[in-house]
Order: C-alpha cells, then sequence, then structure tokens
C-alpha cells in the first residue's frame, strides 16, 4: 500500500465522497504514481504522434472543426483509445478508475468510453465550452456517472485545467445546448452560456491526480497559454444498463457515429428534465 492506494483499489475519503455527491465533482490526489504516469505516457504520446492508427473523426480538434489541418489541432482528441490499442484494457489506470466509480456511485459500474485530450503549446483557443455531459449523451432511466479526468502534465489556471459550477448537478433541468460550430456534422462540441450567478471554480490538479465528476455539472476549460502541453485521459463509468441501452440504439462515443444515431437519440433536446 502506498499513499492512497492499495494496488488496484484507490481509497476515496469521505469528504471526497460528499463533495462529488453535493458539488458534482471531486478532486483526488495521487491516483497514479510518477512511474505509472510516465508509463501510460509512452502509448499516450504514440497516439498523438498518429503511431498508433485511430479511425476517421476519432482523431480530431475538439476546438476545430473536422476539415482542420491535423497540424494545426489546438485540442488533439482520441476518443476511445482502448478500441484502438487493445493491448491498454485493464491497465492499472482503469483498474484504480473503477474502484473509484464503485465508491461513489455504487455497485453496477462499467467503462463506458476512454479519450485523450490533449491540449497544445501556445493555442489560446484551447478551450472546452461550458457543458454539461448529459447533453451529448441519450437519456437512460439509470444517469449514475462518475468520468475521472487523468492529469498526465501538470493542470494549471495558465496550461487549461478543468474548471467547474458546483452544484449545477441538482438543477432541475438541463442547460440548453448548441453546437459550438456550425453543426454536429461539422465538429462534435456543444457549449451553454454561463449565467451571471454561476461561481466558476477553476481546479488545477498535479500529474498524476484526477478530477472526477458526475453526468450533470456543469464544467469546460480555458486556452493554454503556456510552451507546454495539457494532456489528459478521461474514462468514464456508468451503470451496466445505461451502457447496454447505448450500444442497442448504436450509440458507442465514437465520433465516427453519424449525425443519424445522434439525431435518433434525441442529443441536444433542450425539453429533457432532470
Ligand atoms: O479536458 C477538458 O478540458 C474538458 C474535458 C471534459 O469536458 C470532460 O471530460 O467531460
Amino acid at each position: 500500500m502506498s499513499g492512497r492506494t492499495d494496488g488496484d483499489r484507490y481509497l476515496v475519503t469521505d469528504d471526497e465522497r460528499e463533495h462529488f455527491t453535493e458539488h458534482g465533482y471531486a478532486h483526488l490526489h495521487g491516483v497514479l504514481s510518477p512511474a505509472e504516469i510516465a508509463d501510460l505516457a509512452v502509448t499516450y504520446d504514440r497516439f498523438l504522434h498518429r503511431e498508433i492508427e485511430v479511425e476517421g473523426k476519432d482523431y480530431c480538434d475538439m476546438a476545430g472543426d473536422y476539415g482542420r489541418d491535423p497540424e494545426d489541432f489546438s485540442i488533439i482528441n482520441v476518443m476511445l483509445p482502448r478500441k484502438y490499442h487493445p493491448e491498454w484494457r485493464g491497465n492499472v489506470y482503469e483498474r484504480r478508475a473503477a474502484s473509484i466509480a464503485e465508491q461513489l456511485c455504487g455497485p453496477g459500474m462499467t467503462l463506458d468510453y476512454d479519450q485523450l485530450l490533449a491540449k497544445q503549446p501556445h493555442k489560446d483557443d484551447a478551450v472546452f465550452a461550458w457543458h454539461q455531459d448529459m447533453a451529448y449523451w441519450p437519456d437512460t432511466p439509470d444517469t449514475r456517472t462518475a468520468t475521472l479526468w487523468l492529469a498526465v502534465d501538470d493542470s494549471t489556471l495558465d496550461n487549461g485545467c478543468m474548471r467547474f459550477v458546483p452544484a449545477t448537478n441538482h438543477e432541475k433541468r438541463l442547460r440548453p445546448h448548441e453546437p459550438v460550430l456550425g453543426g454536429r456534422g461539422e465538429s462534435h462540441a456543444l457549449g451553454t452560456d454561463l449565467l451571471e450567478d454561476d461561481a466558476v471554480v477553476p481546479t488545477p490538479i498535479s500529474s498524476g491526480d484526477c478530477t472526477v465528476h458526475n453526468e450533470r455539472v456543469m464544467h469546460g476549460s480555458g486556452g493554454n497559454t503556456t510552451a507546454g502541453r495539457r494532456r489528459a485521459y478521461v474514462l468514464a463509468f456508468r451503470s451496466e444498463e445505461t451502457v447496454r441501452i447505448e450500444r442497442e440504439l448504436g450509440f458507442s462515443h465514437s465520433h465516427n457515429d453519424g449525425a443519424d444515431v445522434l439525431d435518433a437519440v434525441g442529443v441536444v433536446d433542450e425539453s429533457r428534465p432532470g
């Protein structure tokens, strides 16, 4: 046992669990050691350098449209890396994150999707618009979610750390979201406006730490004004029932799923209740 980890298990404190329930997110220190991060970063960078092949729009820019030249990407987004690199399945991060999801959300949680989000140096436009994750997803009876966001690099105010609007997860309705650029066929990102009373909490975290958020809390992030990268590795856990329903609908979180699937599942329906 070292620090907060015991092999595959990471021990979540009562305070962290309470913060997650009340505010919709929490900061977890030391989920991975520097050596474990260094090991994952080797494969991570192979994805960024396109040494591991990724299909179509699953390699894209979250800050630009699908037509942007990869040389100019601001937020390199790799969807479903474990699909394209099966050797990653069951890695130490996946195992610890599964234990965290169970402690925060209860039994019956499973990995829904994984994702890499790397902000490139000196990219003021590497901005993640304000959003609630549920706006991207089909509605299901059991919406429990724990989305782990692992800092591969130190994540700072200047390189575009996560920012949350605490307790927005308790609002009765999802906020209205719209595509950030054109339509869903041109880019994937959805956004919603900040309201005057929204109190934003920037959440800088160290390499090896995670934030974890639920499906309803509003969050986003700013540009990267530094000379370094801001690499993050996301694992989203949802209930087994939800993942089964999503797959039956043809919804896999791949950007290649197509606009017809998104339309069919009613993603971005402003009338959806909370
Ligand atoms: O990486 C970011 O800046 C935003 C990620 C995010 O919104 C998410 O994982 O839900």
